[in-house]
C-alpha cells in the first residue's frame, strides 16, 4: 500500500448525476485518484465491506476502474464486485449494490454524452441504497476534493476484467460477474414474461436501438432471448468505447433512425432506444411518439397490469420540470404526487421512505423502486407488459389516456454551448421579473405565479434552493427555465414548454406551443443573452 502526496483540482464539483467532464480533463495526473479519494473520506464505516463498481463501457472505462479498484483495496474495502469487461447499466450496478448488501457503488458514465479519447467521461458514488449519493455527501466529497493532500493505492498488476470469478488484490477481493443475471432476474420478477413472450410468438415486432451503448447485452439476453423477440430486434447492440461517434442520448435528434423506422410505413409495433449508461428510454409506437412525460403518466395509469406493480402504487413522483401529467393520473386514483429538482438522487428518500412507487423526468428516465436509478429497459418491459395485457397499440392506449385525464402538450429546448456568462445573466434576468410577473398578460396568457423552485424533502428535511425559474400561467401552461448540470462544454439552458388541454384536440405540438414558444425566447431574452434564436435541440 502507499500514500502518494497530491494537490487539489478545484473543479471537482459534482453535478446533477456526479462529476462529468472531457477525457483528457479526467486524464490529468491525480485527477482520478483524488476524486475517488474523495469518496472514500467522506464516508464511514466501510472497512471490509463490499463496493460495487461498473460502467457504461466508454473510454477510459477500464483505466479508472483498475485505479478505483487499487485505491478501494487500499483503503480497506473487504470487495469490489465488477461487471465483466468493466460493464455495468447504471440500473444494474443500482441492483447489484441492494442484492449484494453492498456499502455502496462506483458508476463510471457520463450517460448520454458522446465518448471516446476527445467525449465525455464521469464518475459516480451511488450509495447503500443503490441511489446516487444525496447532496449532503456530493457536498461533502466537493469539500475534501478542495483540500486533499494524499491518497492511498495498492501497487499491484491490473486485474483481468474479463474473467468471471475472484482474484485478489492486496488484501481485498475482486469479484467479476456476469452484468445481466441479477438484472434480468429483477425484471423475470417484476414482468410477466410469458405474456410478453406470447405477444412476440404472436408476431408482434420491436426494433430497439441500444445506441452502441450499455444495454446492448442486457437487451440481447431479455428480448431477444428470455423473450423471443426476432433476432435483430436489438441494433446496435454491441457496447463500442466510442459509441460509434454518435451520441448515446435516445432523443428525436440522436435517434432519428428509429424514429423514422416509426413514422414510416413498415413500422414496428414498438420502437425504443436507451441511452449510454442504460438509464434512459425512448418509446414510440407506430406512428406516435410519446413524450416521456405521457410515458410516466401512462406506465403510471397502467402499471397494476404487470405482476410487480399489481398491489398498486403508493405514490408518483416527477421532476419539476416534467410535465403534470402524472399529477392528472395521480389525483384521479388518490394516489400522493410529489414534484423534486432535476436529478434521481431527490427520488431516492422518497423510495426509500415508501412514499412513491414510480418517479420520472420530462428527459427520458422513468423508473421505480425496484432500484434507486431511473431504468431505460424496465420502462420499455412495463410497457411491454401493458401491451401484451391490453392487447392494443400505442397510440390507442394514449388516445385513451388522453381521453381519460386530458392531455398536457410538451417540449423541451435546449441551447447547447452557449457562454457561460450569458447564460447566467439571463437566469439572473429572470430572477430579477420574478417579483413583477404575476398579473401579467402577454396576448392570451396571464402569469398566475412566478418563482425559483426550491424543494423541501419531506423525508429529511433538507432544501435545495434555485432548481429552475417558474413561470406559471392561469390556464395551467408553464415556461420553466434551468442550467443544465451535466454539460461539460459552457453552457446550455433548458426551456421546458408545457400547456394543458382538458379536450382532445389532436394538435401538433409545436402548433399547440406556438404562443408559448415565442413568450420562452421573449421572457428571457435569449438572443440576447445567448446569441441563438432557435434552439439546438428540441425534444
Ligand atoms: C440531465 C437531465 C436530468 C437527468 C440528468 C442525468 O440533467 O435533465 O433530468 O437526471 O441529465 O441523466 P441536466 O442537469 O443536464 O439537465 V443521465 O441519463 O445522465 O445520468
Ligand atoms: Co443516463
Amino acid at each position: 500500500m502507499t500514500t502518494v502526496a497530491t494537490t487539489p483540482f478545484q473543479d471537482q464539483k459534482p453535478g446533477t448525476s456526479g462529476l462529468r467532464k472531457k477525457v483528457p480533463h479526467f486524464q490529468q495526473r491525480h485527477y482520478v485518484e483524488n476524486f475517488v479519494q474523495s469518496i472514500f473520506d467522506s464516508l464511514d464505516g466501510f472497512a471490509g465491506r463490499d463496493l460495487v463498481i461498473g460502467g457504461d463501457g466508454r473510454f477510459f472505462n477500464r483505466d479508472t476502474i483498475q485505479t478505483a479498484m487499487k485505491m478501494a483495496a487500499a483503503n480497506g474495502f473487504g470487495r469490489v464486485i465488477v461487471g465483466r469487461g468493466g460493464i455495468l447499466s447504471t440500473p444494474a450496478a443500482s441492483n447489484l449494490i441492494r442484492v449484494r448488501e453492498a456499502f455502496g457503488g462506483i458508476i463510471l458514465s457520463a450517460s448520454h454524452n458522446p465518448g471516446g479519447p476527445d467525449g465525455d467521461f464521469g464518475i459516480k458514488y451511488n450509495a447503500a441504497n443503490g441511489g446516487p449519493a444525496p447532496e449532503k455527501i456530493t457536498d461533502a466529497i466537493y469539500a475534501k476534493t478542495r483540500s486533499i493532500a494524499s491518497f492511498e493505492i495498492v501497487e499491484a498488476p491490473d486485474v483481468d476484467l474479463d474473467k468471471l470469478g475472484t482474484v485478489k488484490l492486496g488484501d481485498m477481493t475482486v469479484e467479476v460477474v456476469d452484468p445481466v443475471a441479477e438484472y434480468q432476474a429483477l425484471m423475470e420478477r417484476l414482468f410477466d414474461f410469458p405474456a410478453i413472450r406470447a405477444m412476440f410468438a404472436g408476431g408482434f415486432r420491436m426494433r430497439f436501438d441500444a445506441m452502441s451503448a450499455v444495454t446492448g447485452p442486457y437487451a440481447h439476453a431479455i428480448l431477444e432471448g428470455a423473450l423471443g423477440a426476432a433476432p435483430g430486434t436489438v441494433i446496435n447492440g454491441t457496447p463500442l468505447p466510442d459509441f460509434g461517434g454518435h451520441h448515446p442520448d435516445p432523443n428525436l435528434v440522436h435517434a432519428k433512425g428509429i424514429y423514422d423506422l416509426a413514422m414510416g410505413p413498415d413500422a414496428p409495433d414498438l420502437c425504443a432506444a436507451s441511452d449510454g449508461d442504460g438509464d434512459r428510454n425512448l418509446i414510440i409506437g407506430r406512428g406516435l411518439f410519446v413524450t416521456p412525460s405521457d410515458s410516466l403518466a401512462a406506465l403510471s395509469a397502467n402499471a397494476h397490469l404487470a405482476p410487480g406493480y399489481k398491489a398498486g402504487l403508493k405514490g408518483i413522483a416527477r421532476s419539476m420540470p416534467t410535465s403534470a401529467a402524472a399529477d392528472r393520473v395521480a389525483e384521479a386514483k388518490g394516489l400522493k404526487s410529489y414534484e423534486t429538482p432535476t436529478g434521481w438522487k431527490f427520488f431516492g428518500n422518497l423510495l426509500d421512505a415508501g412514499l412513491a412507487t414510480i418517479c420520472g423526468e420530462e428527459s427520458a428516465g422513468t423508473g421505480s423502486d425496484h432500484v434507486r436509478e431511473k431504468d431505460g429497459l424496465w420502462a420499455v418491459l412495463l410497457w411491454l407488459n401493458i401491451l401484451a395485457v391490453r392487447q392494443e397499440s400505442v397510440l390507442a392506449i394514449m388516445r385513451d389516456h388522453w381521453r381519460t385525464y386530458g392531455r398536457n402538450y410538451y417540449a423541451r429546448h435546449d441551447y447547447e454551448e452557449v457562454a457561460s456568462e450569458g447564460a447566467n445573466a439571463l437566469m439572473a434576468g429572470l430572477r430579477g421579473q420574478l417579483a413583477s410577473l404575476p398579473g401579467r398578460s402577454f396576448g392570451a396568457l396571464t402569469v398566475q405565479a412566478a418563482d425559483d423552485f426550491s424543494y423541501h424533502d419531506p423525508v429529511d428535511g433538507s432544501d435545495s434552493a434555485h432548481q429552475g425559474i417558474r413561470v406559471m400561467f392561469a390556464d395551467g401552461s408553464r415556461i420553466v427555465y434551468r442550467l443544465s448540470g451535466t454539460g461539460t462544454a459552457g453552457a446550455t439552458l433548458r426551456v421546458y414548454i408545457e400547456r394543458f388541454e382538458g379536450e382532445v384536440l389532436d394538435l401538433e405540438t409545436g402548433d399547440a406551443l406556438r404562443d408559448l414558444i415565442a413568450l420562452s425566447r421573449e421572457l428571457a431574452e435569449i438572443e440576447r443573452h445567448t446569441g441563438r434564436t432557435e434552439p439546438s435541440v428540441v425534444t
